[in-house]
């Protein structure tokens, strides 16, 4: 604990380091860092559904607004979260180094907490950079660390509730500061930190805000790419610029009742529905689109299903993690749900899953599926 600075003495270290500028950092860090951690376990869930959880196919642009608010919430932590550590490293040298039990377990926890959520801000930095500097699978191991994270910051706020009721306390005093000997006062620490978040949002947010593209120079993926959507993964990454082109290609369709396979002059000969929906990619970037294809009630219908059975569906990519994908009953009932065939006016290009794709409203990108060679009802 820092000792209130006595008149005529000056201060020995500056005011960054003072417990009321640590208490309210902590109280933004602890604010962004738990809507980041929210919106990460709903994007997790809707990724594997738990048998109890069910997510809606409306609003169409509530998922982009959850994983927008992911990766910018999760961006803002970084200055928070260095602005919080320079306000405490001073902490680090305190002797002795452990005290009492409970003091070995208070610092052991900050030891975790400090390192799981730079783990977790860092790996979710370079993820949405597209880079990917390691050998783990990302989203399990980015998932399994945010519950160290959130675990042990709960730990933390409980041990230094009485500390940070105080110092927000005497935030509130209107007594003028004492003159600092070095560096920046307290309010001047303050400005700075929220200065540089504000900064760091700005900078990236345009993936996600459209009117903020314009702003955001370090903004990864805005509208570059075929018929001016972005693109994930290419035809030629994915291995099926041959599948995918073949004149043979035809669109399996499997039910309990029956096994129906369409050709693309088939699949448009169908109803067409169109429909303006994003593409929001788990990575923070999202773009609205214009899509025209068959409603996936319709080809249900057509085939002897009822719309509101789950169904799998098989792209022609035959390995990766993403060439599967199952959509549930919620958006198998839903008219806006479709097997794309264009976009934006034209034919599908390759690169965005030509023949054929699914585009469902308010989903993850990853569960959009591209070239898809099968769909099956599964229950
Ligand atoms: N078969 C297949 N479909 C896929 C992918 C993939 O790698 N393979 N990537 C997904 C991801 S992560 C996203 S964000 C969207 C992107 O669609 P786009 O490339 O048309 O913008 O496609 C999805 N569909
Ligand atoms: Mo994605």
């Amino acid at each position: 604990m820092e000792e209130e600075p006595t008149k005529g003495q000056p201060r020995s270290r500056s005011a960054a380091h003072d417990e009321r500028v640590t208490a309210r950092i902590g109280l933004w860090l602890a604010i962004s860092f738990g809507l980041c951690f929210a919106t990460g376990l709903l994007s997790h869930l809707i990724q594997h559904p738990p048998s109890w959880f069910t997510w809606p196919s409306r609003p169409v642009w509530l998922y982009r607004v959850t994983q927008g608010t992911h990766v910018i919430s999760g961006i803002a932590s970084i200055p928070l979260l260095l602005a919080k550590l320079w306000s405490v490293y001073p902490k680090l040298f305190e002797r002795p180094v452990v005290r009492s039990v409970p003091h070995a377990v208070e610092r052991l926890s900050i030891l975790v907490l400090s390192a799981s959520v730079f783990f977790e801000l860092t790996t979710g930095l370079l993820n949405v950079a597209q880079n990917y500097p390691w050998n783990f699978y990302f989203p399990t191991v980015h998932y399994a660390v945010a519950w160290i994270a959130v675990g042990s910051l709960l730990v933390h706020i409980a041990v230094k509730l009485p500390v940070v009721r105080r110092a927000l306390e005497r935030t509130t005093d209107r007594k003028p500061e004492p003159k600092t000997t070095s560096g920046l006062s307290r309010r001047g620490f303050l400005r700075t930190t929220l200065l540089s978040t504000g900064a760091a949002v700005l900078a990236t947010a345009g993936a996600t805000v459209p009117w903020l593209r314009d702003v955001s120079v370090l903004s990864w993926r805005s509208d570059n790419g075929p018929q001016g959507v972005p693109v994930n993964r290419t035809a030629a990454a994915a291995g099926v610029l041959t599948s995918a082109r073949d004149p043979e290609w035809r669109l399996e369709v499997v039910t309990s009742a029956a096994t129906r396979s369409f050709t693309l002059a088939e699949l448009r000969a169908l109803p067409q529905t169109t429909a303006e929906l994003p593409i929001a990619c788990v990575e923070g970037w999202s773009a609205n689109a214009t899509w025209t294809g068959v409603a996936l009630p319709d080809l249900l219908r057509a085939t002897g299903a009822a719309p509101g059975v789950t169904v799998k569906v098989t792209s022609l990519e035959n390995r990766g993690l993403y060439s599967r994908s199952t959509v549930p009953g919620e958006h198998t009932a839903d008219p806006l749900t479709l097997l794309a065939l264009d976009l934006n006016g034209g034919e599908l290009d390759l690169d965005h899953g030509y023949p054929c794709r699914i585009i469902a409203p308010n989903r993850p990108g990853v569960l959009q599926t591209k070239w898809v060679r099968r769909l099956e009802v599964v229950a």
